[in-house]
C-alpha cells in the first residue's frame, strides 16, 4: 500500500472548491429516479444519462471525484470512450460503489446491514484495473425511537471498516459513508446523538482494523430534523449542530469530509455547506459528495430527450458552481434566483 499515493488522491477529490459528483445510483435506485420524469430504466438510457452527466464542459473546475455504479464503469460513451477515460480527462479522479445494498439485519427488527464483502479482494482488483482510484461502501442507519441498537452500529461499523481496509489494501482510496438517515419525525437532537454513536463505532472500527485515516475520505450525513418532524431546525443551527457532532468525533487526520444530501433539496445542501465553512476552523476540507442534490434538475432538465442535453449539462454546472462557492462559504441563497 502506498500510503502518500492514497493521501494524494484522498485530497484531490476534496481539493478547495471541489467536490464529488455521487452518480452510483444501483439499478433499482436510478429506475425510481427515471420513473419520477417518466423515462425507462434501460441500459442506453442510463449510458446516455451518465455520458451527459460526465462529458458536461467544466466539470472539473468543481469536481474532483465521480462515484460510479459497476454498469457505468463497464460502459462507453457514443464515441467508444470508457466513462472511467472521460472522467480523468476532464480531470476528475474516476471511482466505483463497491457495496450490494442494505440488507435486513436478522434477528434486529427495522435494522440493517451493508453486504457485499464476499470476494471484495478479487472485485477490488478488477476495478483497479478497469480505471478506479477509489471505491464507496453505504451503511445505512434507520432511526426511530429504538432503533439504531449498539448491535446494529456496530455490524454497519465492522462491515464499513472491512471494506475500507480492502480497498487500502488494492491501492484504492475507501469513501467510508455512514448515513443516518433522514426519514422520520426525529429532531436534530436525536440525529445529532445517532450520528455520534455512529461515527464514535466507524473511527474504532477504522482503527481496529488499520485503516490510515489520511488515505480515505469521510462521507457521512449531516445533523438534521426528520424530514417529517413537526419542528425541523434551521440553516445555521444544522451548520453548528453538524460540525459540533464532526469536532467530537472524526480525527483531524482525515483529508476531507464530503457531506451526502439525503433528500435535502438542492439549495438547502449547498446553503448547509455553505454555512459550515463559514463558521471555519475546522481542520478538514468540508466538500459535498451529492447525489440528488447535483442531479435533480439536470435530469429534470434532460427528461430523456437528446435535444435537452446541453440544457441538462448547464443546469448541473451551475450546481456545481454553487457548491464550489459553498465550499469557502461565498455561497449565497439570492444566487439561486440568479
Ligand atoms: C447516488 O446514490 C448512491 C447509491 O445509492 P443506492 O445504493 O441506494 O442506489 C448513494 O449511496 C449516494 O451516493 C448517497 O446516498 C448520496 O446521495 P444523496 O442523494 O443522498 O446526496
Amino acid at each position: 500500500m502506498d500510503i502518500s499515493q492514497l493521501e494524494h488522491v484522498a485530497r484531490a477529490m476534496v481539493a478547495p472548491g471541489k467536490g464529488i459528483l455521487a452518480a452510483d445510483e444501483s439499478s433499482p435506485t436510478i429506475a425510481k429516479r427515471f420513473a419520477a420524469v417518466s423515462v425507462a430504466s434501460t441500459e442506453e438510457n442510463r449510458r446516455a444519462y451518465r455520458e451527459l452527466l460526465f462529458t458536461t464542459p467544466g466539470l472539473g473546475e468543481h469536481i474532483g471525484g465521480v462515484i460510479l455504479f459497476d454498469e457505468t464503469l463497464r460502459q462507453q460513451t457514443s464515441d467508444g470512450v470508457p466513462m472511467a477515460t472521460v472522467i480523468e480527462r476532464a480531470g476528475i479522479v474516476p471511482g466505483i460503489k463497491v457495496d450490494k445494498g442494505a440488507k435486513a439485519l436478522a434477528g434486529f427488527p427495522g435494522e440493517r446491514v451493508t453486504e457485499g464483502l464476499d470476494g471484495l479482494r478479487d472485485r477490488f482488483a478488477e476495478y483497479v484495473e478497469m480505471g478506479a482510484r477509489f471505491a464507496k461502501w453505504r451503511a445505512v442507519i434507520d432511526v426511530s425511537p429504538d432503533v439504531p441498537t449498539p448491535f446494529g452500529v456496530h455490524a454497519n461499523a465492522h462491515a464499513l471498516a472491512r471494506y475500507a481496509a480492502l480497498a487500502q489494501e488494492a491501492g484504492l482510496v475507501p469513501v467510508v459513508e455512514p448515513e443516518v438517515l433522514m426519514d422520520g419525525d426525529h429532531s436534530i437532537e436525536r440525529c445529532a446523538e445517532v450520528t455520534e454513536e455512529v461515527l464514535a463505532a466507524v473511527f474504532s472500527q477504522l482503527h481496529a482494523h488499520r485503516v490510515v485515516l489520511e488515505g480515505m475520505v469521510l462521507k457521512p450525513n449531516m445533523v438534521i430534523s426528520g424530514l417529517q418532524a413537526e419542528h425541523r431546525a434551521g440553516p445555521q443551527e444544522v451548520a453548528e449542530a453538524t460540525l459540533r457532532v464532526m469536532l467530537r468525533h472524526v480525527p483531524a487526520a482525515v483529508p476531507g469530509i464530503a457531506f451526502l444530501s439525503g433528500g435535502q433539496t438542492e439549495p438547502e445542501a449547498t446553503h448547509h455547506l455553505s454555512l459550515m465553512n463559514r463558521i471555519g476552523g475546522a481542520p478538514w476540507e468540508l466538500s459535498f459528495s451529492y447525489g440528488r442534490a447535483l442531479q435533480q434538475t439536470a435530469l429534470r432538465t434532460w427528461a430523456g430527450r437528446p435535444e435537452n442535453v446541453a440544457a441538462a449539462q448547464q443546469a448541473l454546472l451551475r450546481r456545481a458552481r454553487l457548491n464550489g462557492l459553498a465550499r469557502s462559504g461565498r455561497y449565497d441563497p439570492a444566487d439561486e434566483a440568479a
